[in-house]
This record gives structure tokens, sequence and C-alpha cells, in this order.
């Protein structure tokens, strides 16, 4: 009997604790590729802020960081967040003769962070990278990377224009992988996470459609995995509240997102976090949102997105009813204000 006892009490230790999962079954990170226009809106930096704390707290692992905006400033801005962040090792692939959208902001946030000096004339923020120039072509990273991860492992949020996705289905066979680009992602990529169009309204052309159709028009109805998007609409919902910007970073007297936020309109104002409903989408899924039935995205030639139930459809949009849109507020300024690990 006492022996039955001993045994029993061994099995109980070997228990893990209520609500504890078992060590071997903990969930693994999940591969994220971040494909953005960095330097074009500023919700684009709130949301790579929101990738950064998803490192911090261990469910993703960042691949790459790839831009599909022109420029030196894109990418050395985010070298200044990766090693602002903690994270300088992340990779960066740029884009080269891509969507023209030098003018597009009043103030291009990027080139205005990166040029910010300190009372001694020094850069204000410190880089990992010491030049730009040999830098991937993001293409080239998505080969390379999506070629070593699991098969239907990678997501992608795609918060900008779909020009380095389009190079990237239209790559052939090399070095790197025997598969074409198409039957590369088809493979490797197991959900593309976009912010593009707008769904309840199709005289509303949205920006990251509007900048590249063909692209657009491709990734809607060609790309091979399945594909949800957080349309015009739901961003627009959920404002970034100025009040926060300007109240809430005393632990940090020099923000790279902040100063960008500052930089990029006159401040006070409300910025729609389109782009960190995306990346919300692609890091946790649904649960903080209403998520349509499977169907088909169509795109028009003028930057309309149309959409059409199909149960044999890939294709998903996102929608908020005002208390999703007031808990992903509040669940954003609660991340975003937070401090990550590399400034404890
Ligand atoms: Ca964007």
């Amino acid at each position: 009997m006492k022996k039955l006892f001993v045994i029993l009490a061994a099995a109980v230790l070997l228990l893990p604790a209520c609500g504890e999962k078992p060590a071997a079954e903990a969930e693994a990170p999940l591969a994220v590729i971040m494909e953005t226009d960095l330097g074009n809106d500023v919700d684009d930096a709130l949301a790579l802020d929101l990738l950064y704390k998803y490192l911090d707290a261990g469910k993703i692992r960042l691949l790459a960081i790839n831009l599909n905006k022109n420029g030196d400033a894109p990418a050395e801005y985010a070298d200044i967040l990766n090693t602002w962040y903690g994270y300088p090792d992340v990779p960066i692939g740029i884009i080269r003769d891509g969507a023209d959208c030098e003018t597009d902001a009043a103030v291009n946030y990027a080139k205005a962070v990166v040029e910010m000096k300190d009372a001694e004339g020094n850069p204000l923020f410190a880089r990992s990278h010491p030049g730009y120039a040999d830098y991937p072509e993001a293409v080239t990273l998505y080969r390379k990377l999506l070629a070593a991860e699991p098969d239907a492992s990678v997501v992608i949020a795609s918060v900008g224009f779909s020009t380095n996705l389009i190079r990237l289905l239209e790559t052939p066979a090399d070095d790197i992988s025997p598969l074409n680009g198409k039957e590369l992602v088809a493979k490797k990529v197991k959900l593309l996470v976009t912010m593009a169009g707008c769904m309840d309204n199709p005289k509303t052309h949205e920006y990251n459609v509007v900048k590249d159709i063909p692209a657009a028009k491709v990734i809607f109805e060609e790309w091979p995995t399945p594909v949800v998007t957080s349309p015009f609409e739901v961003g627009v919902q959920i404002r970034y509240p100025a009040t926060s910007i300007e109240g809430d970073f005393d632990w940090a007297p020099q923000h790279p997102v902040v100063e960008a936020y500052k930089a990029y309109l006159p401040m006070p104002y409300n910025r729609p976090t389109w782009d960190p409903t995306a990346v919300l989408y692609a890091v946790e899924g649904g649960e903080w949102f209403t998520v349509s039935p499977a169907g088909k995205i169509t795109v028009t030639d003028e930057g309309s997105t149309l959409f059409t139930e199909d149960p044999e459809g890939t294709r998903r949009y996102l929608a908020v009813t005002p208390e999703q849109g007031e808990a992903i507020l509040k669940h954003f300024v609660e991340v975003i204000t937070s401090c990550p690990a590399s400034r404890k």
C-alpha cells in the first residue's frame, strides 16, 4: 500500500500545474514576415511595435522586415527600430523600382527620424548597420527564408503595396529552390494577411490597392494560400489617441515610434490603426474580430474590392463591432505604451 502511495504521489508530481501546458506541447513561435511601406503612414511603425512586443513575449519569430517603399530612409529607419527594440539581426529586405509614393505623405517620417540629431549633433538613434546599399532585395530574401522553413508554416503580414509579393510569385526556380515563386509560396506559406481594400463601399478605392492595382488583382485573385484582409473600414474605426502619444511615454524620452508619430502630421491627431489590425490578426487570429465567411475577392480596374461569398473560396475579410473596436484599441494602447524588454 505504501509503495502504491509513493507511485501515485510521484505521478501527481509529474503532472503539470492547473492551466499549465506540458513543455512538450508548448506552442512554437509563429514564423512571421512583415511586408511594409514604412514611411508613408505612421500606422506601419505602430504595427512594427506590436511585432517587437510579440518577439519579447516569445510568440513569434520575425523572419524579416521587407520594404515595398523605395529609398534608403525606410531601410535605415527599420534598422533604427530593430536596434532600439533589441533585435538588430532581423533581416531587412529592400525594393528597387517600387511604386512611386515619395510625395504621397507631407512628411516621410522615416526620413525625419533618420535625420534627427542630439544636442551634440550626433544621430539621435543608434544603428546596427553601416550602410544600406548591400541590403538584399526583398524578393531574394523571401525565397531564401521560405525555402528554409517547414511547409505551411509562415504567415506574411502585408501592410503596404503588393509589389514584392507579385514579384515573388513570378520568380523562376533557381539555386535557392527548385520551386518557382508560386510553388514556393503554396508550399511554405500558411496565410497571407493584408491591410487592403474596402468591403463596405465599392466607391472607396483603398490606398494599398490603388498604388499597384495589377499586383492587388493577382494577390486577391491568384495568391495560392488563404488570404485574410483587414479593410479600410476596420482601422478607421480604431484610432490611436494623440493623448497616449503625448502622455504615456515619459519612460522613453527618445522613442523612435513616438518621434515618427509626432513628425508625420501636426499634433494632436488620432491616427487609424489600419496596419496594426492586420498584424493583430496575423499573430493572434480571429478572436478580436468579426471574420467574414469564406469567399472570393475581385479587384476592379479602378481599385474597388468586391467580395462574393463562396464556401469553396479562400478569402475572408475582417470587420469589427463598436465593442470589438474598443477592446482592440485598449489592447493596442496597452501593448504600444509598454516598455520593450530591450529598454528595461
Ligand atoms: Ca502601410
